[in-house]
């Protein structure tokens, strides 16, 4: 019996990572001190792996950035769009490619597509499967070639054997390297460059086997989605390829999903062992540990990667057992997942009572909880006996607690009418009603909902968190805010205006902060791109809604303009989605449970006189089943939840939804069946792509697509959004479009918002004087 992890939170207990990248990127940090940072927080995360009695600590896993970018560099496919002089350092090239560069010289033949002189984007940012997580995505094309670059991996490696530490190195395999990326020509098959990279996995696995490492983790969670046969052979290829070499020992490892259809093929693959995620898919675990043969060792993923419950080590162990008895030991015992997804730690956390920590359990709980099964499956069940005690008892105290269940929310949910997800009127009748009361011009223009978080407004908030700042301040100041927002709005002349959300930190704490059964981290942070980390709520027990969210702020800034004010609130699903959620229900119950509360806060306003409102739900795709066969199933409650958020108001009340950061072409219908009035979408990055898309499907209700790309500081012409525009009109009738950017404004400074918004209008002004 062996125990490991598949990765551990590189951002650091006090995101020192966070701090050290942020300070280095502003020019007060050295390379070197920031290497001897991130040396020094792996040197720390590897003690804690030695100290929970691991038999080796995962090295690979770290990241400055990403662990997808650190595979770019490792063998060598840097994109040639960047147009690299070799001047630079490793070091400054992951940086351009994970942040872009703002004064990039690009030659003629560089191929990027930009003017010479112009800045080379970032490589393209998309979510880690299912998670919150979003890694850098690698571009292939038939000129991509691959070469080994492994002095960075091998340097960490050569760190753990001086700690000293049994290292097994962690890398995303061939496969799931080459899937994950994406193509820069259209039709080009990525698989095509499965000859040419595997070569650099086997000179890799050689330097490795070279410095004494026995094991490799190959992660392919690609074998967690339905992979075309074309996928299946390219795994078969590759696996049959790189166990040729005697050492490193191969572990592939599979997670987040069931492997299914892959299964047979999983356990097919001559590799030394398979680690399966049997937290996601505990009904696979038994057909998995017949299915491999006697030799492989069998990773079994039994404490939870994902979600912060103290796992019930009783059960673990009784599973754990019978899968040894099944297959007479060659058994490794892991947490489901990279522990990449989890907090550091929740122990010591500030914010949380004493009850809720001990339901808890954050990445190095979950260290310890392995430590124990470890021992116990040694046969030490005596020396462990006090933790198998607590973690029976915390689990039974949950169960049990007054705190989780409210009977009202109970009997609200059972008393739903069936048709409490709908609207009065079909869409038609609606819009009509909704033309005669809001008066809106043709190309209605509106934001998405967030203006500059300025510093200011970023201090006040924490110096009222701090108990510095008292309340009646503190809202002056939010006020003063919404004020500022309301006139530089009207004066630039947007449509329907928005109050601006000064006082939000975060789109799904803010609502998490104010509804029951909710709990929140003072230092719970979760890595989510880069230097980049949220805080997500932990959704413990029973939702309901206090008292009102927004309504007041949303009153307070109607009252300043004759304009319509647009409500903004975070659906349900992306509430659930950005939380830690529940286990001890059905998903779909608890996003029913969300949607009363956010129901209530948009009836509330309505009565209230807002004639807009909008429920945001970007994480509504990322939602959705990694299996084809799981969808159908999320997709019904998911939209129903939306729209029964959505459906209390009168037809002449307009709700909005915005969608971003992913791909959305696969799930139109659903995005229709929300019945949303209005979408607003992000776009322009993808030049209308997915307007077409919309259009091909005729949907049905008004959409507004994102005509600026509001990642990038850049201010885009009229002309240049005035085009987007046209081409906009080609595949949606004119009469259902509106002008907004892609998303919220948040992360810019006035200056630039300001400029671009007024290139907004005018562009619409512009298309009005054409359509009249
Ligand atoms: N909220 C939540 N999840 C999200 C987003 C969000 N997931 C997807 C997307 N947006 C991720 N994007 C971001 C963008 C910015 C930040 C985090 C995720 C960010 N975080 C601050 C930081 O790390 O400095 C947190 C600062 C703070 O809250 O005090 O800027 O919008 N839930
Ligand atoms: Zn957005």
């Amino acid at each position: 019996i062996k125990t490991h992890i598949l990765g551990f939170p590189r951002i650091g207990e006090q995101r020192e990572l966070k701090t050290a990248l942020e300070r280095h990127w502003r020019g007060e940090l050295a390379a070197e001190a920031l290497e001897a940072q991130a040396a020094e927080l792996r040197a720390r995360h590897w003690r804690l792996q030695q100290r929970a009695g691991l038999d080796h600590v995962t090295v690979g896993d770290f990241a400055l950035y990403d662990h997808v970018a650190n595979l770019i560099q490792l063998f060598g496919c840097e994109p040639a769009r960047f147009g690299f002089s070799g001047r630079e350092t490793p070091l400054q090239r992951y940086f351009v490619m994970a942040r872009g560069s703002t004064a990039h010289a690009h030659s003629e033949a560089c191929g990027c597509g930009a003017a010479p002189g112009d800045a080379a984007a970032a490589l393209e940012m998309t979510k880690w499967f299912d998670t919150n997580y979003h890694y850098l995505v690698p571009e292939f094309d038939a000129g991509t070639a691959f070469s080994l670059h492994p002095e960075r991996l091998l340097a960490e490696v050569d760190e753990a054997i001086a700690l000293p530490a049994s290292p097994k190195v962690a890398l995303l395999g061939p496969v799931s390297f080459l899937h994950l990326g994406k193509s820069r020509e259209d039709g080009f098959d990525r698989l095509a460059l499965l000859e040419r990279l595997l070569p650099a996995y086997e000179q890799l696995l050689a330097r490795l086997a070279a410095r004494g490492v026995t094991w490799v983790q190959l992660d392919e969670p690609v074998l967690g989605l339905d992979l075309a046969p074309a996928w299946q052979a390219a795994l078969r290829q590759a696996y049959a390829r790189l166990a040729r070499a005697e050492l490193p020992l191969p572990m592939l490892a599979s997670y987040f999903s069931p492997l299914a259809g892959n299964l047979a093929l999983a356990c097919e693959l001559p590799v030394a062992g398979l680690h399966v995620d049997a937290v996601r898919a505990p009904d696979e675990l038994l057909a998995v540990a017949r299915c491999l043969p006697r030799e492989r060792e069998l990773s079994v993923g039994i404490v939870d990667g994902r979600n912060i419950w103290r796992s019930d080590l009783e059960a673990a162990l009784q599973r754990l057992r019978e899968v040894r008895e099944l297959r007479g030991g060659r058994l490794w015992v892991a947490a489901s997942c990279s522990l990449l997804h989890l907090p550091f730690s929740l122990r010591q956390d500030r914010a949380l009572d004493a009850e809720l920590q001990a339901w808890l359990a954050g990445a190095v709980e979950k260290l310890d909880e392995l430590r124990v099964l470890r021992r116990a499956l040694w046969g030490d069940e005596a020396g462990v006996a006090r933790e198998l005690a607590e973690s029976r008892a915390a689990r039974a105290a949950r169960a049990a607690s007054l705190r989780v269940r409210q009977a009202a929310v109970a009997a609200r949910v059972a008393a739903l009418p069936a048709d409490a997800d709908r609207r009065h009127s079909p869409f038609p009748a609606r819009q009509a009603a909704q033309r005669r009361r809001l008066r809106l011009p043709a190309f209605p223009t509106t934001t998405i909902g967030s203006f500059p978080q300025t510093p200011a407004i970023r201090a006040a908030r924490a110096a009222f968190r701090r108990g510095e700042l008292p309340q009646a301040d503190y809202r002056q100041a939010m006020r003063q805010e919404i004020e500022l927002a309301v006139r530089k709005q009207e004066a630039l002349g947007l449509d329907v205006l928005v109050h601006g959300e000064a006082e939000r930190n975060d789109m799904v704490e803010y609502f998490g902060e104010q509804l029951a059964g909710f709990a929140f981290t003072a230092n719970g942070w979760v890595q989510s791109y880069g230097s980049r980390c949220v805080k997500p709520p932990v959704l413990f027990g029973d939702v309901s809604r206090p008292q009102a969210m927004t309504v007041d702020w949303t009153v307070f800034a109607q009252s300043l303009t004759a304009r319509p004010m647009k409500g903004m609130l975070t659906g349900p699903i992306t509430i659930l989605q950005w939380s830690f959620v529940r286990d001890d229900q059905p998903r779909a119950d608890t996003a029913l449970q969300i949607a009363l509360a956010i129901r209530d806060e948009v009836a509330e306003l309505e009565t209230a006189g807002i004639a807009v409102i909008q429920i945001d739900e970007p994480a509504l795709r990322e939602g959705l089943p990694l299996r084809r066969d799981a969808r159908a199933d999320y997709l019904a409650w998911a939209t129903r939840a939306f729209r029964v958020a959505a459906s209390p108001v009168r037809d002449d009340t307009q709700i909005h939804t915005h969608m971003c950061y992913a791909e959305f072409n696969d799930i139109l219908p659903d995005i229709a069946a929300l019945d949303a009035d209005v979408i607003t979408l992000e776009t322009s990055r993808s030049g209308m792509a997915l307007l077409r898309a919309f259009g091909d499907f005729r949907y049905p209700n008004e959409i507004g697509p994102g005509v600026y790309d509001i990642h990038s500081p850049r201010v885009p012409e009229a002309a240049e959004m005035q085009r987007l525009l046209r081409k906009a009109a080609e595949v949606i009738p004119a009469g259902q479009l509106w002008v907004n950017p892609d998303c919220g404004l948040k992360t810019r400074g006035w200056p630039e918002t300001e400029a671009a918004l007024r290139h907004m209008v005018d562009a619409a002004r512009a298309l009005r004087g054409e359509g009249a």
